[in-house]
C-alpha cells in the first residue's frame, strides 16, 4: 500500500502512525470485552478486525481458553463480523438486532445470549450505564481528516455514541466507500439523558441539525486499520405476486386516504422495512400518482434510489444504505450527486419516537404474524424462535402517522396461516397497529373495537384455507369466551401454534 494512498484517507499524522494490520489490531482486544462495533442492516461495518479477531478466538478455544466478547452494533451487519464471531462461537452477548443465521442458530439454542431492543434506544440505554462499560469502540470510516475528525462510511448507526462512550478506539478507514460520502452525513451532538434532554430541532426530513463528521479523541486510537472491502449488499428478489399485491391494496389504500383529504398528496415521510415487500412497496411508489415524496426511515433500498432518480422522492433521510451490488456499484460511482438529496444520521435521531411522531411519518414494516384483533409479532417464530428482533419497527409503529404491518397471509407453503387467533409473541399491542395488510386485502383498524377489528381481518386478509377455522373459532369465541370485549378461548387460541408445532401444519386435522 503506497504511503500515498495512506495519507489521503488518513490525513491526521498521529493516527497515520497507528495504522497497522487486522491481526496486530485484533490482538488489542482482551478476553471478555465489550466492543461497540459500526454497522446496520450490512452496511459500514468493519470487514478486516472481526475476521481475524474470530481466528484468534478459534485459536484460544482450541488452547482451551474461553475466549469470548460483547458485541453491540447498529443493527445487522455481515457475515465478516456477526458470521465470523458466531462461527468461532466467541460472540457471549449481543446487542440489540442480529439477522446472521450462525448467530441465529446459537440463539435459538440458548448458547448465545441475545438483548433484542428498541433501535433507538441503544444510545441512550448504552449512557444509562446498566449495559455495563464500553471497552472498546470499532468503527469503520470513510476517511480521518487533518484534525482527527471522522468521515462516517454507509452506515451511522450507533457510532457517535460507540466513539464518545468507549475507553479505546480501533477505526478501520475503507477505501471501497466512496470520498464523495464527505457532506452527506449529520451527526447531532445535541442529545442528553434526562434531566438535561431538549427538543430536537429537527422539523422537515432533510433539516440538517448536526456536523458531517464524528468527533474522536486521537488519544483514545489504539490501532489504525486500511481496508478496500464492499459492504454485504445483498441482491433483492423481484417482487412476487404476493408482494405486488400487497403493494397494490396500500397504493389504493393512499389514494383513498387522499382522496378523502387526510393525506397530502406528496402524501407523509415514509419509513419503509427491509425485504422483499418493502420493495414492491417503493415499486408500487414510482408507478403511483403520488409526486414529491420523501422518506424519513431507517435504511435506504435500490427501490428508495430508484424513486429518487425518477423525480418522485424529493429527498429521503436513513442511517444506513442497504442496497443490492448493482445499486451500490451505481451510487459509489455517483455519490456527489445523491449526497444533497440524501442524509444519514445516527440511529437515536433517524428512529426517534419525538421526530416520528412530530413528522407524522407513514410507518410500512413486515411481521410474522397478526391476530385477529390487530396485535403483531414481528420476531418470535411459534413463539420461542426469534427470527431477527424488533429493530425500528416498534420505534416507528406506536409514533406513526399511520402504522402499517404486511405480509403473505401464509407461510411455510401453506401450513402456517399468519392471521391467527392469538399471536404466539406480542411485539406491537393493538392500539399501535392501524393497518393489516396482506395480499388477500387490506383492514384498516382505525377506530374500531376489537369485534369490528376481527371481522375486518377474517373478511379481508386471512388465506381462503383458513377462513372457515378462523370464522368457526371466532363465533365459538364470540358465544364461549368469558369476557366478550375481546372474545378469546384461551387455550383452543395457541392450539394452531402447537399443532403446527406437532404436525407441521396449523390446518384441522381432517375430521
Ligand atoms: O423462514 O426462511 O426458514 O422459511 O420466517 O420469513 O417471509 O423470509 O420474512 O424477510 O419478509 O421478514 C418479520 C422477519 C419478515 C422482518 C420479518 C418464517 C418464514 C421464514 C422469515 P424460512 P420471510 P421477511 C426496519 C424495520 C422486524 C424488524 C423490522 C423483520 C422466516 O420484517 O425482521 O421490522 N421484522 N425492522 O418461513 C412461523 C409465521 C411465519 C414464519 C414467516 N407466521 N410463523 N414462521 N415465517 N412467517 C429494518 C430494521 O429494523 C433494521
Amino acid at each position: 500500500m503506497s504511503q500515498s494512498s495512506l495519507s489521503q484517507r488518513i490525513a491526521h499524522p498521529a493516527l497515520q502512525a497507528r495504522v497497522t494490520d487486522a491481526d496486530s489490531a485484533a490482538a488489542l482486544i482482551p478476553p471478555g470485552s465489550t466492543v461497540g462495533m459500526s454497522g446496520f442492516t450490512g452496511a459500514g461495518y468493519p470487514k478486516a478486525v472481526p475476521l481475524a479477531l474470530a481466528k484468534r478466538i478459534e485459536a484460544a478455544h482450541a488452547a482451551g481458553d474461553p475466549f469470548r466478547i460483547k458485541v453491540w452494533t447498529g443493527a445487522s451487519t455481515g457475515p465478516e463480523l456477526d458470521g465470523a464471531l458466531a462461527k468461532a462461537k466467541g460472540i457471549d452477548f449481543r446487542l440489540p438486532y442480529n439477522s446472521d443465521p450462525i448467530a441465529r442458530e446459537q440463539i435459538n439454542r440458548g448458547e448465545m445470549n441475545y438483548f433484542d431492543m428498541h433501535l433507538s434506544q441503544v444510545a441512550p440505554m448504552a449512557w444509562q450505564g446498566f449495559l455495563g462499560p464500553l471497552d472498546i469502540a470499532l468503527i469503520e470510516v470513510t476517511a480521518i481528516l487533518p484534525d482527527g475528525s471522522l468521515v462516517p462510511s454507509s452506515s451511522i448507526g450507533n457510532n457517535k455514541t460507540w466513539l464518545d462512550r468507549a475507553d479505546k478506539v480501533i477505526l478501520e478507514v475503507n477505501r471501497w466507500q466512496s470520498e464523495a460520502l464527505h457532506g452527506m452525513h449529520d451527526v447531532y451532538y445535541g442529545t442528553a439523558l434526562p434531566p438535561h434532554r431538549v427538543p430536537i430541532p429537527l422539523i422537515r426530513p432533510e433539516d440538517r441539525i448536526g456536523q458531517a463528521t464524528f468527533r474522536c479523541d486521537p488519544g483514545k486510537v489504539i490501532a489504525v486499520v486500511e481496508t478496500d472491502s464492499p459492504d454485504r449488499n445483498q441482491p433483492f428478489k423481484a417482487p412476487d405476486a404476493n408482494a405486488r399485491a400487497i403493494a397494490g391494496h396500500l397504493m389504493e389504500f393512499f389514494a383513498h386516504e387522499v382522496k378523502m383529504g387526510r393525506l397530502p398528496s406528496s402524501l407523509l415521510p415514509i419509513q419503509s422495512g427491509v425485504g422483499n415487500i418493502a420493495n414492491a412497496v417503493l415499486s408500487g411508489l414510482m408507478d403511483s400518482p403520488f409526486e414529491n415524496l420523501t422518506a424519513y426511515t431507517e435504511v435506504l433500498q435500490d427501490g428508495m434510489l430508484d424513486l429518487l432518480s425518477a423525480g418522485k422522492l424529493r429527498m429521503a433521510s436513513a442511517t444506513a444504505f442497504s442496497l443490492s451490488p448493482e445499486a451500490a456499484e451505481t451510487i459509489n460511482a455517483d455519490m456527489a450527486r445523491y449526497r444533497d438529496r440524501l442524509v444519514l444520521r445516527p440511529q437515536e435521531i433517524s428512529n426517534h419516537p419525538e421526530l416520528i411522531r412530530r413528522l407524522g411519518c407513514l410507518a410500512m414494516n413486515g411481521m410474522v404474524e397478526a391476530d385477529i384483533y390487530g396485535n403483531v409479532n414481528s420476531t418470535h417464530l411459534m413463539g420461542s424462535r426469534i427470527q431477527n428482533g424488533i429493530g425500528g419497527s416498534g420505534d416507528f409503529a406506536r409514533n406513526a402517522y399511520i402504522s402499517i404491518f404486511m405480509a403473505p397471509s401464509t407461510a411455510k407453503g401453506g401450513q402456517i396461516s399468519t392471521i391467527v387467533p392469538q399471536v404466539s409473541h406480542v411485539d406491537h399491542i393493538d392500539q399501535d397497529v392501524q393497518i393489516i395488510v396482506t395480499e388477500q386485502g387490506l383492514a384498516d383498524l382505525r377506530g374500531l373495537p376489537p369485534r369490528s377489528r376481527a371481522e375486518l381481518v377474517i373478511g379481508n386478509c386471512v388465506h381462503p384455507a383458513y377462513r372457515d377455522m378462523l370464522a368457526d373459532y371466532y363465533a365459538r369465541a364470540l358465544r364461549d369466551s368469558w369476557g366478550k370485549h375481546s372474545p378469546t378461548l384461551l387455550t383452543e387460541a395457541l392450539a394452531w401454534h402447537q399443532r403446527y408445532i406437532d404436525t407441521g401444519s396449523m390446518l384441522a386435522p381432517a375430521g
